[in-house]
Order: C-alpha cells, then sequence, then structure tokens
C-alpha cells in the first residue's frame, strides 16, 4: 500500500519514515524546494534524536521518495503548518492548499487524514467539504479523519510509538480505515472518535499545559516580589500526592502550546477567560525576565549580557515563537549589548548572530540561561571567570554552578 504524505516538516518527515519503516510505499512531498533538494541528496533538514539514522536506514532498505508533487496513493497524510492569523485566528491557507493539492490524484476508496493540529469543526466544515466540491461523496468514497500528532519534539520517534491515538473519523468508517493505517506501528493504544472530539481533545492538551505553565510563571513573579524561593515552594507543593506545579520559565515557545489555545478560545471568546489570561501570562514573561536583568545588571553603558539558548526548548534546534527572541529584543531596546550563544540553534532560523561561549561571557556583566540544553547544566569556572560580574539568571533553573567556582546563580526569587 502506499501514502503520500504532504509536508515534510517536524511531524510529516519522521511519520514519513516511521510509515516507510513499517512497510509502506511512503512518497513525502513539500512545496519547499530547499527540503527536497536536500532530502533527495540525503541531507536532512531539522535537528531531532534518532532522524539522521532513521533517514538513512530508510533510504537504504525502504521506499521512501521525497518530490515536489502528491502522485496517486492509497492514503493521503496532511502534515502542514497552521500558523496563527496577527488577530489571533487559525491561519488554515496551508491546511486548504494541502487538501487541493492532492485532490487530481485521489481514487475511490483513498483516505485522506489531516495530521495539522486545527480548530474544533475544520474536518467536516472546511477540509471534508472541499474534497466534496471535487465530486467524491466523503465518508463513503473517500474517507477522512483528523488524526492529530502529539509527539513530543526531542523524543519524536519513540513517542510516535509509544503514545496513544486519538483517531477522528469523519464518520465511523473513516475513523475504522485510519486507525489501521497507524495500527501499523503504532504500540499505544488507538482511540477512534468523532472528528471534532478529536480536534478538541489535541487543542485541551496543549492548553492545558499553557494553563499550568502559567500558574508556575505567576508563581514565580509573586515570589520575586516576596523575596521567597519559587522552587522550593514548588517543590514542597509538589511532594502532595495530587499537585503537579510546572517549571517557570522566560515564556512558552514552540508552534504548539504557544498557538493552540488560540484556536479554542477564537471559537467562544466569551466562555474561555482563563485560557486567555494564561496566554496572557506565558506572553508576559519575555518582559518580566528582562526586568530581572535590569535588577541584577543595571543597563549602563556597554553594559553586556551572555545569553545561553535562543531555542524554544532545550536539547532542540527550534526557535520558532522562542521567548528568547523577544528577550533579546527587549534587552537589546534598554540599551544592553547582547551576545546570545547556542549550540543547538541554526543562525539563519531565527536571523540572530550567534557566538562561542567564550565570546559571549568575556567581559559580561550577567550570563542569562534561557533553554536547558544539556551543555548549560553546569556553568564553567572559566565562563564565570571571563565575565565582568559572575552572575547567572538561570529562568529554566536548571544550570549549577561548576565545582569550586566563584558566582552566584539566580532563580525566582533567590540568589544563591
Ligand atoms: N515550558 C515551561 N514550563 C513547563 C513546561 C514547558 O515553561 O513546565 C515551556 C517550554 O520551555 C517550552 C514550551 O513550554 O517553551 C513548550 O514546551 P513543551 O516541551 O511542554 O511542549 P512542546 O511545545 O515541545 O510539545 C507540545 C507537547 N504537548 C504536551 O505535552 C501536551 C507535545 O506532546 C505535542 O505533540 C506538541 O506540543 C504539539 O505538536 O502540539
Amino acid at each position: 500500500r502506499k501514502i503520500c504524505v504532504v509536508g515534510l516538516g517536524y511531524i510529516g518527515f519522521p511519520t514519513s519514515l516511521m510509515f516507510a519503516k513499517a512497510g509502506f510505499e511512503v512518497i513525502g512531498v513539500d512545496i519547499n524546494e530547499q527540503v527536497v533538494a536536500s532530502l533527495q541528496e540525503g541531507r536532512v533538514h531539522l535537528e531531532e534524536t534518532g532522524l539522521k539514522e532513521m533517514f538513512e536506514q530508510v533510504r537504504a532498505a525502504h521506499h521512501f521518495k521525497v518530490a515536489g508533487k502528491p502522485e496517486r496513493a492509497d492514503v493521503f497524510i496532511i502534515a502542514v503548518p497552521t500558523p496563527v492569523n496577527e488577530d489571533h485566528t487559525a491561519n488554515l491557507d496551508y491546511v486548504v492548499s494541502a487538501t487541493e493539492s492532492i485532490l487530481p490524484y485521489l481514487k475511490i476508496g483513498d483516505t485522506v487524514i489531516v495530521e495539522s493540529t486545527i480548530p474544533p469543526g475544520t474536518t467536516s466544515e472546511i477540509v471534508g467539504p472541499c474534497i466534496q466540491a471535487s465530486g467524491w461523496q466523503v465518508g463513503d468514497e473517500i474517507y477522512l479523519a483528523h488524526c492529530p500528532e502529539r509527539v513530543l519534539p526531542g523524543s519524536i520517534f519513540k513517542e510516535l510509538v509509544e503514545n496513544n491515538r486519538i483517531i477522528g473519523g469523519y464518520n465511523r468508517v473513516s475513523g475504522e480505515k485510519a486507525a489501521d493505517v497507524y495500527r501499523s506501528f503504532v504500540k499505544g493504544e488507538v482511540h477512534i472518535t468523532t472528528a471534532i472530539s478529536a480536534e478538541m481533545a489535541k487543542l485541551m492538551e496543549n492548553t492545558f499545559r499553557d494553563v499550568n505553565i502559567a500558574l508556575a510563571n505567576e508563581l514565580a513573579k509573586l515570589s520575586e516580589n516576596a523575596g521567597i524561593d519559587a522552587l522550593e515552594v514548588i517543590r514542597l507543593a509538589n511532594r502532595h500526592p495530587r499537585v503537579n506545579i510546572h517549571h517557570p520559565g522566560p515564556g512558552v515557545g514552540g508552534h504548539c502550546i504557544a498557538v493552540d489555545p488560540y484556536f479554542v478560545i477564537e471559537k467562544a471568546p466569551h466562555l474561555t477567560p482563563l485560557m486567555r489570561t494564561a496566554r496572557e501570562i506565558n506572553n508576559s514573561m519575555p518582559a518580566f525576565v528582562a526586568g530581572l536583568v535590569e535588577k541584577l545588571a543595571s543597563p549602563h553603558s556597554g553594559a553586556k549580557i551572555a545569553v545561553f539558548g535562543i531555542t524554544y526548548k532545550g536539547n532542540i534546534g527550534d526557535t520558532r515563537e522562542s521567548p528568547a527572541l523577544e528577550i533579546i529584543h527587549l534587552l537589546e531596546r534598554k540599551g544592553y549589548s547582547v551576545w546570545p550563544h547556542d549550540p543547538h540553534a541554526g543562525e539563519t532560523d531565527a536571523a540572530i548572530r550567534l557566538h562561542s561561549a567564550a565570546e559571549a561571557v568575556r567581559d559580561a556583566d550577567c550570563l542569562i540561561v534561557l533553554a536547558d540544553h544539556d551543555e548549560f547544566e553546569v556553568i564553567r569556572e572559566q565562563w564565570l571567570n571571563a565575565m565582568r560580574s559572575p552572575i547567572v539568571l538561570d529562568t529554566k533553573s536548571h544550570a549549577r554552578l561548576e565545582q569550586g567556582a566563584n558566582g552566584r546563580i539566580y532563580n525566582y526569587g533567590n540568589l544563591h
């Protein structure tokens, strides 16, 4: 059987490889010519644990090819981005154009699966009618389902296999058909439901995280204000068997948690004040962090700040929606000279000039850790010695000083 995956990004590309390994003939399609050219030459365009190895393995032993256009297949998977518009509504342009791009290749009995994250109602109200308009009876001649991806960047290959999978069928038979496709490699449970429940469940998973992170971030602000050690409070509260306060941080980044709640909110703003407030709190964190920097190192002319980590989280190379980008911008506006260092990010992704760790810390007045990369777990003595003043603001509560090193680390409400 043949699968055509449209969109070779963080989800579509690893998913294509999994299907190829599971025995399908797979064609991966992307409109970005550079992505297609790079993959055709055997170079992966993303950083993800195990991705390169998996690609090499699949290229050598399985049926996987990359192209700029879809072709006939039995199953079509749409895994394109759903960006958010300026007004915080979902931009479905890519989902619609990807759906349109497969229409000429559909044949009776094919299954179309949307993995992209979409607002509740999209499968039935937008994707279904789009296929219907080209003359097919959806749910009868062409099967349609929403099967949201739920994998964590950094652990994608593990989670693709092990996580439970929600299959939202346009109708029952569509759900069954799509479930069969995923059963080829998913070891977790496969739950079949309606398309709209699947859309909502996916969005609520990320909204749950967003609201909980907002609570932790609010505690960080409160603790800072009252001089209480926020991390100690969290550690203590989490000793309770039913409490799990999340980690405060410099804000919520990535293309999922920082975006998905808006897709729920847009459908009913008057019914979602909690979700809206959580978004506001998390969006306010870069300004809060910039304020902390000002307390630790006043912005005199020539004050230099070393920034460790510009990705949206640790040990990945993704800078999309990263709060670090806003923090760097805010600090520059306050007059600091800001020197970012990141061993995982590519310069071109964020359009930010990166420096080596040694260059970044030389004569710095403060070092701020914005991503919990492994490389930053121990703040080395040589970095601290090179600084004008050895103060570290650890926004991820991740770092410790190298043994014997001279310096101080500031977490929320606690300089130690
Ligand atoms: N963060 C905190 N505090 C925390 C946890 C996270 O500040 O306690 C921040 C991170 O630093 C990062 C952001 O939140 O900036 C999001 O990171 P994450 O690791 O929690 O999640 P993502 O965005 O990488 O992936 C999420 C996952 N969703 C859930 O865990 C519910 C993943 O399973 C989804 O597949 C993915 O979104 C997606 O694509 O929707």
